[in-house]
């Protein structure tokens, strides 16, 4: 069964494939369509975001599983930020690593020893049928006082989930996939789409 997933973030994309794929899904993105502009995300919550990214999918490929993501990174001593402003925390067009460094100078000044934090996922998802159904998935943690790690992308280098001692940046690609909050999320993804086969 064909998943279209709407967003521009080849590590979201890859993490969808890793997980989705050997359990007979396959996953198509924007890439597969001629034409398909990202639209503004300028909604004031995951679910929202997720649900402007889903629906402008679901324009072009009615009749198909769609699913919008919107995730991000709650800081406890930064009130929640970068939150639903993590990919651009930096700036507009900013990099991965720029969003990392920001992250860890702000920590410096803001947060003391209080260095918990978790990643969250919001799915919008639609059924052929154009049902709305809403999923989320999170992963606590704590944020490491310097980078460690390649694998991965966004804040993986930082984010230390809880009851392990490396980032997720350290882990095998498939260790990241069993605990993380894309994977939860895609979890109770495999769970809906089974019940409606
Ligand atoms: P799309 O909107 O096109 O899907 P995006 O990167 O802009 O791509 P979001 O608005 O949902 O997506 O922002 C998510 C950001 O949160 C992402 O860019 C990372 O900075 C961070 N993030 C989310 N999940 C992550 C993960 O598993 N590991 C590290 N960082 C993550």
């Amino acid at each position: 069964m064909d998943i279209w997933v709407s967003t521009s973030n080849s590590g979201k994309l890859n993490e969808y494939r890793n997980i989705l794929e050997p359990k007979g899904f396959k996953i198509f993105s924007p890439a597969d369509l001629n034409v398909f502009t990202m639209p503004p995300e300028d909604g004031d919550s995951f679910e929202a975001n997720a649900r402007i990214k889903a629906k402008a999918m679901k324009a072009v490929q009615p009749g198909h599983w769609v699913i919008g993501e919107d995730s991000g990174l709650e800081v406890d001593g930064l009130n929640g930020l970068p939150g639903i402003h993590s990919a651009r925390y930096a700036g507009e067009k900013a990099q991965d690593s720029e969003n990392v460094a920001k992250l860890l100078k702000m920590m410096s000044i803001r947060c003391g020893s209080n260095r918990k934090a978790q990643f969250v996922c919001t799915l919008v998802v639609y059924d052929p049928d154009g049902n709305e159904h809403v999923i989320t998935g999170d992963l606590k943690g704590t944020i490491a006082a310097k980078q460690m790690g390649t694998g991965g992308f966004g804040y993986d280098p930082v984010f230390i989930p809880d009851s392990y001692e490396k980032t997720l940046a350290e882990m095998e690609r498939s260790e990241k996939n069993k605990i993380s909050h894309r994977a939860q999320a895609a979890k109770s993804l495999l769970s809906l789409m089974q019940g409606e086969q």
